[in-house]
Parts: structure tokens; sequence; C-alpha cells
């Protein structure tokens, strides 16, 4: 796959055996310049796992509130409950949001927000329950690791009980945000109250413990160094040797712009492909990356689909999480857009529901 004298042979040489790296072998690929052979060898795992298919979903953003009482340094989403900006739906006003742009194409609403200062358990019981009986059959993948602990707490329940509530009430699988990076360094600087990386792996792990199936992130391109991406994607590859619920791995590429690091350039397009080839290279029993176009950028998630990358995300209808950072790629993707541009990479386009079953392949 690489010639033997090229540095990186004796990895490629793994690769192509379809054995797992080490840590080590992480941390060489991480500081090697040779973006072509990282992407010739995440291309070459990413052909052997899922051929020439790139899926995408039909789904829309659901942010039920904004006000979060957390303040990450990395955020710019979240508010204060008396701020102009601020907005707290009722479980009907999620509703009615819902209703604006629906179709019957919508297979998925991604339902996320702040950790409420003022809300009870029981209002996110009940947007659920609204989503649930007014979309009987739009899959609700809602509430990342982050909340699900807070609502453990704000309910006064095991985070079991809590999942087993969540459930009743319509949850169908959970969102991958809020794992930023594991390091407690680093984590302590962009999200310092937040609860640590052992505790999202722990509560993933009961999530997948009760039977449902999990989305896993990192967030890069702020003040991490290369060893922390190859730290955070080992820790995520040993929880799913033990739990095995996690779906899909998202690099997340970080937005400076209205957070406490706006001095920052973000992550440039060589650390987008670096980021997306190590994960595909280092998560060897996760099946798919995806290339989040709404957080790479639209033509840096094209070529991602080249470098590791096999999925795409949605169609995205009214994200704000990116919008609030000074994302720039647009609220929203049609799926002729999106097939053109699967397409366009030379692949094939694959309509999936949220857990990846193919739903039609267009071709
Ligand atoms: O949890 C917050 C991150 C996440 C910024 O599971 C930021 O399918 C960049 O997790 N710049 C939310 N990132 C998004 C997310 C997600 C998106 C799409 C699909 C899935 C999935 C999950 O965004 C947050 C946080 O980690 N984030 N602020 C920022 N300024």
């Amino acid at each position: 796959m690489l010639p033997t004298s090229h540095p990186l042979h004796d990895i490629a040489r793994r690769v192509d055996a379809g054995q797992r790296l080490s840590f080590d072998d992480g941390l060489r690929l991480a500081q090697s310049h040779d973006l072509p052979a990282l992407g010739v060898l995440a291309h070459a795992v990413r052909a052997r796992l899922h051929g020439d298919d790139v899926y995408y979903n039909v789904n829309r953003h659901l942010n039920p509130t904004n006000v979060c009482y957390v303040g990450c340094e990395l955020c710019a989403y979240g508010d204060d409950p008396n701020a102009p900006d601020a907005w707290s739906y009722s479980p009907q006003e999620c509703v009615e949001i819902a209703r604006r742009d629906f179709t019957p194409q919508v297979g998925e609403f991604h339902i996320v927000g702040g950790l409420h200062p003022r809300w009870k358990f029981g209002v996110y019981l009940d947007i659920l329950r609204a989503l649930k009986e007014a979309f009987p059959t739009v899959h609700l993948k809602a509430f990342t690791m982050v909340e699900v602990d807070f609502l453990a707490k704000i309910g006064k329940l095991s985070v079991p009980d809590t999942i087993a509530a969540l459930r009743d009430a319509g949850l169908d699988s959970c969102p991958g945000g809020g794992a930023e990076i594991f390091d407690p360094e680093v984590r302590d600087k962009i999200a310092s109250k937040k609860m640590s990386g052992e505790r999202w792996l722990e509560v993933a792990g009961l999530v997948h413990e009760a039977g449902l199936k999990s989305n896993c992130t990192m967030l890069f391109g702020h003040i991490e160094e290369p060893r922390h991406w190859v730290d955070h994607l080992v820790k995520l590859r040993e929880q799913q040797d033990a739990t095995g619920g996690f779906q899909c791995f998202i690099p997340l590429a970080f937005h400076p712009a209205n957070t406490k690091y706006d001095m920052l350039p973000g992550p440039d397009l060589t650390m987008k492909l670096k980021v997306i080839a190590l994960s595909r290279l280092l998560l060897d029993n996760i099946p798919h990356v995806k290339a989040y176009w709404v957080m790479l950028g639209r033509e840096a998630a094209q070529v991602a689909l080249r470098f590791g990358a096999n999925d795409l995300d949605g169609t995205v209808i009214d994200e704000r999480v990116t919008f609030a950072a000074g994302g720039a790629a647009g609220k929203g993707m049609t799926v002729e857009e999106i097939r053109a541009f699967i397409r366009g990479a030379g692949l094939r386009p694959v309509l999936r529901d949220t857990l990846y079953n193919p739903l039609e392949a267009v071709g």
C-alpha cells in the first residue's frame, strides 16, 4: 500500500492485515505531515468496511432550550435565562417547530439543548412524549451523555432508571455530543464545569447496557495537541470494546466565534482531514465515521469522504450550535444537494435511518 521505504510502511502493513493500531502508531500518524499517505490508508479501511457507499439521512435538529448554567468556554450556544436571545420552548412549541418543515421523508429528530437551571425532569419527558405522539414514525435521537447525567440528578434517579424513563417517553437513541476532549488538563480549560471525560464514558456505557445505541464525538482544533486526539480515540475504542453501542464517531471542528477562545483560528483543512483519517484508522471497532458537513464545512466534508469518512449526517434543518459559533456552512442541505455532493466525490449515496439500515440505494 505504501512503498517499503516510507516511514509509515510498518503501520500500513498492520492496516492491510486488519490489525489493531497502538497508541504509538496513532501518535506517529497524528504527527505525520504526509497527508496523502494517511488518506490512502484510511480510504482503504473505509472501502473495506463500506465499499463506495456514503450514508446520509433526512433529519431535523430541535433545540428545546439554549439556556444552560454550565457556561463551557468552548461554547457559543448556551445562554443565561434572562439573556435577550434565550429561548425555552414548551413541549407543544417543540411540536409546532418540528411541524414547520416536516415532510414525510424526515426520519429523525436530533434533539439537544442546554442544562436548564429551572426545568424539571418532567419537562424533558413531556417533550419526548409530545414529539412521539405527533410524529410516531420519527426516530428520536435525543440528549447527550451530559444531559442524561444532568437529568438523572434533577430527576433524583439512577442513570439506568433515568434512561428507562426517557425510553418509556419515546427516546430511541442518543447523539454523541459533549465528549469534547477527554484529557483532564485540556478539558479543564475548554469545558471546566462540564462532567469529566471518565463520567461521559461511564454514562455512555450505561446507555449501551440499557440496549440503546449512541454516537461519540471529539472536538478538535482549539488548544489540544495531537497526543490528545490519540488519547481520546483510544479511550473511545476501549469503551466500545466494553459496551459496544457506539454506531458512529463524529470529529467536530471547533468554531471559535463568540466563545472564550475567539482569538483562535479554528482548524485548517489539513487538520480536518488528518483527524478524519486518524479516527478511521484507530477506531477499528466503531463502524461509521461521520463527516459532519455543518461543522467541517461543505468542501472539507466532501474531501473527507476520501479520507476515511462514510457518512455525512443529514439535511439538518435549523442547526444552532455551530451557527452560534460563526458556522458558515449553511442551515441545511436538500436531499438532491447531498446526493450530488456524494457523487461529486465519486461515491454512492445511500439513504439510511438513524440505526444505519439502508432505506434506498439511489446509485
Ligand atoms: O456537544 C459546542 C460541540 C456538540 C462548539 O450524534 C462545538 O449524530 C464546534 O454533538 N465549535 C453538538 N463544536 C453537536 C454534536 C452532533 C452533531 C451532529 C450529529 C451528532 C450525532 C452530534 O458540538 C456539542 C459540543 O461538543 N460544540 N460548541 C463550537 N464552538
